[in-house]
Formats: structure tokens, sequence, C-alpha cells
């Protein structure tokens, strides 16, 4: 089907967007050919930033959220109308810095929604500040002299909250970052893929990631083991792309509302979900 749109597209050229947008129609195209997903049922909201801009470029239901408020966003339409496939695509100073408690909290509940990080590891449309992915000397316009932090490890992070699908893709890895999103999509439950995706105009990783990046898959890496998934997560000399953990859980719609869609009945909009549930 045809995701384009009529927007002009004002990114950098060269920037890493483009690969993720392109991968994410491609596995979008590609489970609608195949008869695993519908479009029309998909709705995709973003954060605030270059990446926002993502839902501009793609011809599906979206909604520009506030900063690192887009999960939160799609968690609620999700609770109206559980038959939705709902994406929120943020970047990491969106999801990891505005927004963190709300990554937290969708791994937690296992919110049945795909979550994917734009990880530029800079505040790109401010004009390159530091991000909580930084690297430690990072030099941006806040730190003209180097971070002096050390950068925060989002895989750990969404393990150790609850996180049921984690994984990393690199948009220099374009067809195995189709295949990731593929399987994020169709995944039930929080599914989390970062994003490798360099900013060619402040923050230009390309070749750091094409020379350090290897495939999990190629490895031999069990996605049903925690500890192996978790020491994975860990490992900072090479930098491993893939499918880190996968594991069926209970979704937090599923206990909330069972087979019930709120959406379905015809209630006044100002309706309570709580009066709609406890009428059931
Ligand atoms: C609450 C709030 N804080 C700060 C800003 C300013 N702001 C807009 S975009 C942005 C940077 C976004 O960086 P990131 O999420 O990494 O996305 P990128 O531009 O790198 O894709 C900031 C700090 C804002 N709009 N709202
Ligand atoms: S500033 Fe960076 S992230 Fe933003 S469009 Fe340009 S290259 Fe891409
Ligand atoms: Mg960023």
């Amino acid at each position: 089907m045809n995701l384009e749109t009529y927007a002009e597209n004002t990114w950098c050229k060269g920037c890493g967007n483009f690969g993720l947008l392109n991968s994410f129609k491609d596995a979008v195209n590609e489970l609608v050919e195949e008869g695993a997903l519908k479009a029309e049922n998909m709705v995709i909201s973003s954060g605030i930033g270059c990446h926002g801009k993502t839902v501009d470029y793609l011809n599906l239901n979206s909604f520009y959220s506030l900063h690192g408020r887009a999960i939160s966003c799609v968690s609620g339409m999700k609770i109206a109308n559980p038959n939705l496939t709902v994406v929120a695509f943020q970047g990491d100073g969106d999801a990891f810095g505005e927004g963190i408690a709300h990554v937290i909290f969708s791994a937690k509940r296992n919110m049945d929604a795909m979550l994917l990080v734009h990880d530029n590891m800079v505040y790109g449309l401010t004009t390159g500040q530091f991000t909580p992915t930084s690297d430690k000397g990072f030099k941006g316009k806040s730190t003209p002299r180097g971070s002096i932090e050390e950068p925060m490890n989002p895989l750990a992070l969404v393990l150790a909250s609850g996180g049921t699908f984690v994984a990393r893709g690199f948009v220099g890895k374009r067809k195995h970052l189709v295949g990731l999103f593929k399987k994020a999509l169709l995944h039930k439950g929080f599914s989390f893929v970062n994003v490798l995706q360099p900013c060619v105009t402040f923050n230009n990783t390309y070749s750091h990631f094409r020379e350090n990046t290897y495939i999990l898959e190629d490895e031999g890496h069990d996605p049903a083991d925690f500890q192996a998934a978790w020491d994975k997560a860990l490992e900072t000399e090479r930098i491993p792309i893939g499918l880190f953990y996968q594991v069926e859980k209970p979704t937090f719609t599923d206990l909330l509302l069972e087979d019930l869609v709120p959406a379905e009945r015809r209630k006044p909009p100002s309706t309570a979900i709580s009066e709609i549930i406890s009428e059931r």
C-alpha cells in the first residue's frame, strides 16, 4: 500500500531517520501483504523533535503528542479500543529525558503497544544538546567541554522494568531492522525497539556503528533467556543489535478489559472508562 504523504520532508540530507522511516514502511507493507496487519487499524503517535516528523511522512492514522508522552497517548487509545495496533515514535531525549516515567510504566504494565526510539544520542531539533544516552565526553551545545555523565542504557532499563519485547536495531542494517519492526508490530505486549539513528548534523555516529555492531541472531542468541538478554544489554565493547528478549505475558488491556471494547459501547464521550468497566 502507498504509505507516502504529501508533506515536504525537512530532515537533513543523510539523516538516519530516512532509513528508519523506510524500514518501518517496508515492515508495514510486508505485514499488510501477508495479511498479518490491517493498516486502517493502526494508530501512530510521536513526541517532539526531528523524529516527531515521522508521523507526517506516514499515511496512517496519526496523532502528534507532547514531549515524551507519545507512548501514553497510544496507551489511552489502546484502552479505548483494544483492537488497534498502536505505535509510538519517540526520540532519545523525548523517551529517556522528558518522558522516562512513561516508558518505565508502559513496560511495567506490559501495555500492548510498540515504542520505537530514534536514538541519535542528541537533542537534534534543538540543535545539539546532550541527552540521557549521549556518550561521556560528548561535546555539544550544552556540554562544550564534553559531557561528564555516563550514558543511560535503554535496553537494561526496559528489561528491568518488565518489557516483554526488547530489541535494538541500526538504520545502517536496513533488512535486519525491517525484520525487527515486523516482529515488534506482531508482538502482543510492550514491544520496545531502540534504533541507533545517526544524526549527521550534530552526532554523526555512522562509521562507529558500522564498525562496532554485530547481529545477535548470527551468534545463536536465545531471546527466551532473560539472563543472556541482560548480559548482552550490558555489553559495550562490541554493540549487539537484534532481538534481545521476548516473552509472552498477559497484557494490561487483557487484564483490565478481557473481551470488552469500550469504543464499541455507544456511550457519550464523557463517560468515564471506570463506569463502562463497572457495568460489564
Ligand atoms: C517539555 C518540553 N521540554 C523541552 C522542549 C524543547 N524541545 C523540543 S524538541 C527537543 C529535543 C528533542 O530531542 P529528541 O527527543 O532526542 O529528538 P530528536 O530531535 O533528536 O529526534 C526539546 C528539548 C519542549 N518542546 N517541551
Ligand atoms: S538535526 Fe540530526 S536528527 Fe535532525 S534531521 Fe538533521 S540529521 Fe536528522
Ligand atoms: Mg535525539
